[in-house]
């Protein structure tokens, strides 16, 4: 007999993550008979492997939330204005449970393969655990951080001690009381669990190869007269941030606490203050505001003062100028990389017990059975290494799983010259098979779960009239995916995001041999939704449709 598992359906959703759930909500109530797919043994997709200690949003809680179910925003209630790992994935599992979502995914399944039928115009998708599914359209909710980057390390097998990646994290609590910990990456994942880890270890040892521009999170428990206001505000928190670039409306609740400071206004211009008065701004905002200078993102003159000034901060936190000097970004500008916000990154370097390896002056070597050795002969020995070296992002999800559409191209041939997709929805040569969040939307440059909400609309609209005119096919023309990628390139031209000295996983420069070329888009959550829409009002323009 044999382990096959064969299904006919309309649409199978890989993943169910906050996309996955969401589509899968949408498809269904349009009556479609579909299936989500999902490698772990539970929702949340980032939210449920990104479980390491310190996990956290850096978008505010109230604006990281579903906003498709008022009953769901009335009955929630957060508890801390930055919202945690754990009570993240306790929301999804939340709204699985209440919108009865997981009888429609199957669990602990990894899809391996999707190949499409032009003659039949359905998809053939198969999984790990011997399914083959038979769909008319595949929905891919796979994720802008999901593919996790091991770096190529020499003997990287060497070491005896336990290893972990904070991407994918075990759900068994890891003791770390009275260990020698290494971390080796510090992005905004070594950065959120450094301090954490540096509570328990006996001895971290931060292994760093480009320092991060990182914040105050100023995160704080959830106050209860904001909840309550912020729920009787949400039409219009909603409707902002559906209205303005970043898909985050900036809620500030109730009237300010007496005392209570507020950071400048983002449109504010470094160049135009003063020595003074930039000064006068550092102390009494703190460092928190120094991302908010609005021409550091396009002049380098700015973005050199804005340097000097979190240099200034930044040294006046860590007491040893040896580890204030290798924390100190000195390579690249400010906003190349997605800022990162922490709580208490840099004190926990004033502990005896937490040092910094600085790769920039010597690289690691290879890894033995106790440790590491970098190319100056020294050798450090530990117990826990953890990587936190990030991903293979945005189109890792994706490449990860052999996709093959019209003559049997395969996604990663399509994309060997760099990843293009029309409105990052749709790849060309890939008929039927939509990306939520894919290259060339604003994706992770905006509140997400906003990108998010208008892709699941956007197709579960445009799946919607395909079935209504019986249209056999869509296929975005190759013509519109180039003209759409130009566009995506030209709107990041002129920001540091592309600064000739900026290597970032935007730019997936931190994969080796993947193409450089920045992959989301930076034209707005607000001209991009219009942009959608009137692709829409125009009969579909940019796409082929055929019965
Ligand atoms: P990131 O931001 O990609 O950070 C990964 C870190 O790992 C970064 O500091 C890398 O240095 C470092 N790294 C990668 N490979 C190596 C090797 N071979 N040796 C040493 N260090 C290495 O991933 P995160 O998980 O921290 O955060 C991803 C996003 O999640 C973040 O932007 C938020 O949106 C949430 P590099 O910078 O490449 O020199």
């Amino acid at each position: 007999m044999s382990d096959v598992k064969s299904k006919t359906l309309d649409a199978v959703i890989v993943g169910s993550g906050m996309a996955g759930m969401y589509m899968l909500h949408r498809l269904r109530k349009q009556g479609l008979n579909v299936l989500a797919v999902e490698a772990g043994t539970g929702v949340g997709g980032a939210w449920y492997w990104n479980r390491y200690p310190g996990c956290r949003c850096d978008v505010p809680s109230i604006e990281y939330s579903f906003s498709f179910s008022k009953e769901l925003e009335q009955e929630w209630d957060w508890t801390e204005a930055m919202v945690s790992q754990p009570e993240l994935e306790r929301y999804l599992n939340h709204v699985a449970d209440r919108f009865d979502l997981r009888k429609d995914i199957q669990f602990g399944t990894r899809v391996t393969s999707a190949n499409y039928d032009e003659s039949s115009a359905r998809w053939t998708v198969t999984t790990d655990q011997g399914d083959v599914f038979d769909t008319n359209y595949c929905v891919m909710a796979t994720g802008c951080l999901t593919i996790p980057n091991y770096p190529d390390i020499n003997n990287a097998d060497a070491f005896q001690g336990e290893v972990y990646h904070t991407a994918t994290w075990p759900k068994e609590e890891v003791d770390f009381t009275g260990k020698r910990v290494a971390v080796i990456g510090c992005g905004s994942s070594g950065v959120q669990t450094i301090p954490i880890i540096a509570e328990k270890a006996e001895q971290l040892i931060a292994f760093q190869r480009s320092p991060v521009y990182t914040f105050p999170a100023r995160n704080a428990p959830m106050k209860p007269e904001f909840l309550a206001q912020a729920k009787k505000d949400y039409p219009e928190i909603r409707a902002k941030q559906r209205n303005c670039a970043s898909g985050i409306a900036g809620y500030t609740g109730p009237a300010k606490a007496e005392g209570e400071v507020e950071k400048p206004k983002s449109s504010r211009k470094i160049l135009g203050l003063t020595a003074e008065q930039r000064q006068a701004e550092l102390e009494e905002f703190g460092m928190g505001a120094i991302p908010n200078y609005v021409d550091a993102f396009f002049n380098e003159d700015a973005n050199a003062i804005v340097r000097d000034m979190f240099d200034q901060s930044l040294k006046a936190i860590v007491k040893d100028p040896q580890k204030a000097d290798a924390l100190s970004p000195k390579d690249y500008p400010l906003h190349c990389k997605r800022p990162v916000i922490d709580t208490n990154y840099y004190e926990a370097f004033n502990k005896d017990s937490v040092s910094i390896v600085d790769l920039r002056e010597s690289a690691i070597e290879e890894l033995t059975a106790t440790g590491l050795r970098t190319s100056d002969g020294s050798e450090y020995e530990f117990d826990i290494l953890v990587y936190a070296t990030g991903f293979d992002a945005m189109t890792g999800g994706l490449t990860a799983i052999d996709i093959r559409g019209i003559g049997g191209e395969s996604i990663k041939e399509k994309w060997a010259d760099g990843p293009t997709a029309y409105l990052g929805l749709q790849v060309s040569g890939f008929p039927n098979l939509f990306t939520i969040t894919g290259p060339g939307s604003p994706s992770i440059l905006s509140n997400v779960i906003v990108s998010i909400e208008y892709h699941c609309e956007w197709i579960d609209q445009t799946i919607q009239y395909l079935r209504d005119n019986d249209i056999k096919a869509m296929e975005a023309k190759q013509s519109a995916a180039d003209a759409w990628a130009d566009h995506v390139n030209e709107a990041a031209q002129g920001t540091m995001y592309v600064a000739p000295t900026c290597n970032s996983w935007y730019l997936g420069s931190n994969i080796d041999g993947k193409k450089r070329m920045f992959m989301p888009y930076l034209g707005g959550v607000d001209k991009y939704d219009q942009k959608c829409k009137d692709v829409i009002a125009k009969g579909y323009e940019g796409f082929a449709l055929s019965r």
